[in-house]
Formats: structure tokens, sequence, C-alpha cells
């Protein structure tokens, strides 16, 4: 049984589907329910940062409820990158996932993700995933890249069933499942700053944490923390 967009809001523009899915999240929307636009005019990525959104791209966000506790929230991240990965594969890009989940093609981005978590205390009240796809527009950037002439609404239902794969494999046996998936799809040769840490991304831990070789090939777990990516 599918639930992932059994309830959809099509909008033709907004500001962020991530803020228009938090406003009805608010108000109550069930799991599963997931709100695309055609164009953004403030699309937002991590830490402030924008996401351009022409027209003919995918903005997608998905407000879930999970039965998960709020530490549980930041893996769930990576089943959700496994997800979009396979979908852009599916539709025939060498997709690959670069830390921590963006999906890339040939060094260049294709699709990133935004996960923000609404709680009250420490309970979780509801997840934003956040989802933008390059498709027929590639943004005017050097570092962008899009998926190309691609049937937008085959693509959506596609991305949509990858996605509630790996959400309900996450759910169902935890990060076991998608640390080995993560892995196998990652781009390997990044590196990667932890504090003072500079070094080059192993990969993850059994339990999700980061792994990274320092430049006397020690590895490092990472647990929490800000990392960026240097290159
Ligand atoms: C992300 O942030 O990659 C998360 C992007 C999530 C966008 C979706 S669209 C639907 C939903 N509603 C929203 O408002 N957001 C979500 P981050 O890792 O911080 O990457 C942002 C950086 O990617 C920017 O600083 C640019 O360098 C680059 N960028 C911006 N727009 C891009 C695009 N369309 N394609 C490729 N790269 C882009």
């Amino acid at each position: 049984m599918s639930w992932l967009g059994h309830r959809r809001i099509d909008l033709i523009e907004c500001g962020s589907t991530n803020d228009e899915a938090a406003k009805l999240a608010r108000d109550g929307a069930a799991h599963g329910t997931v709100v695309i636009a055609e164009r953004q005019t403030a699309g937002r990525g991590r830490d402030g940062r924008a996401w351009q959104s022409p027209p003919g791209g995918l903005y997608l966000s998905a407000i879930l409820r999970p039965a998960l506790p709020l530490v549980d929230v930041p893996p769930l991240t990576l089943a959700i990158g496994v997800g979009a990965c396979d979908a852009a594969r599916e539709h025939g890009a060498a997709a690959q996932l670069k830390w921590p989940n963006d999906i890339y093609v040939a060094g260049k981005k294709l699709a990133g993700v935004l996960v923000e978590a609404q709680s009250q205390g420490h309970r979780l009240e509801s997840v934003i995933v956040g989802i933008g796809v390059n498709l027929a527009t590639t943004p005017d950037l050097d570092t962008a890249t899009s998926l190309g002439n691609v049937d937008r609404a085959a693509f959506t239902t596609c991305l949509l069933a990858h996605v509630e794969h790996w959400i309900d494999r996450y759910v169902a046996t935890g990060i076991a499942a998608i640390v080995p998936a993560w892995q196998a799809r990652m781009m390997a040769n990044l590196v990667l700053r932890a504090g003072e840490l500079v070094g080059s991304l192993v990969g993850l831990d059994v339990d999700g944490a980061l792994l990274i070789r320092d430049g006397y090939g020690t590895i490092h777990r990472i647990r929490s923390g800000d990392v960026s990516v240097v290159h």
C-alpha cells in the first residue's frame, strides 16, 4: 500500500513548499501529505542558503508523522537521499550521493534535500521532507545540472515510490539497512571539515556516524556538530 502522496496539493507558485507543508502540518495535515509547486519564489537550502527554483523543476515537500523519537530523525534524511538517488538513476542519470544529502551527476548538483522537524518539547510532531530536483531547466549555476526532458509527472511518481520505500525500510529496520545502501551510492574522495579536523570521507559507521580519515590515517567518528564539505 502506498501512502506517500495519497493526498497531494499542487501549486503553481509559492515561497517555499517546506513552509507550505509546515503550515499544513500545524493545521493537522495527515502523514504522507505532499505539496508540489511549479516554481518557488523563496526556495530554501540548508543554513539559510537559497534554492533556485525556476519553472520546469520539481519542488516537493512531504509531511511525515513517523513514530520515531527526535534523535532518530537525522538518519531518516539519509534514507530519503537514497530514495531520491534511485529515482534519478531510474531516469537514466549516473546519480551519486554527496554527503550529507545532495544528489550529484558527473560532479554537478542535480537535487537537494532539506529535512526540517517540528517538535513539542521532546515529542516529534512532524517532519517536513523537502526535495528539489532540476528537470527541464538547469539553473544558472556552474555547479548545477538537470535530468533533462523527463516526464515530470512520471518522475514525481517514481520519486515518491522510491522515497517511500526507503522511509519504510528505515522505520522497520532502523539504520542497519540504510548505511550499506547509502555507502553503495556515495561519492568517494570527498574532503570534509569537522571542527579542527580535516580529512577524507571513509563512509558511515554501522550506527550512521560519519567516518573521516585524517592525514595520518587515523579514522575519526563524528556523531554530531558542524561538518562541511571542503571539496
Ligand atoms: C539543499 O541545500 O541542497 C536543499 C535544497 C532543497 C530544496 C527543496 S525544493 C522543495 C523544498 N522547498 C524548499 O524551500 N526547499 C526544498 P544546500 O545543501 O544548502 O544547497 C544549497 C546550494 O545549492 C546553494 O547555495 C547553491 O550553491 C546550490 N543550488 C541552489 N539552487 C540550486 C539548484 N536548483 N540546483 C543545483 N544547485 C543549486
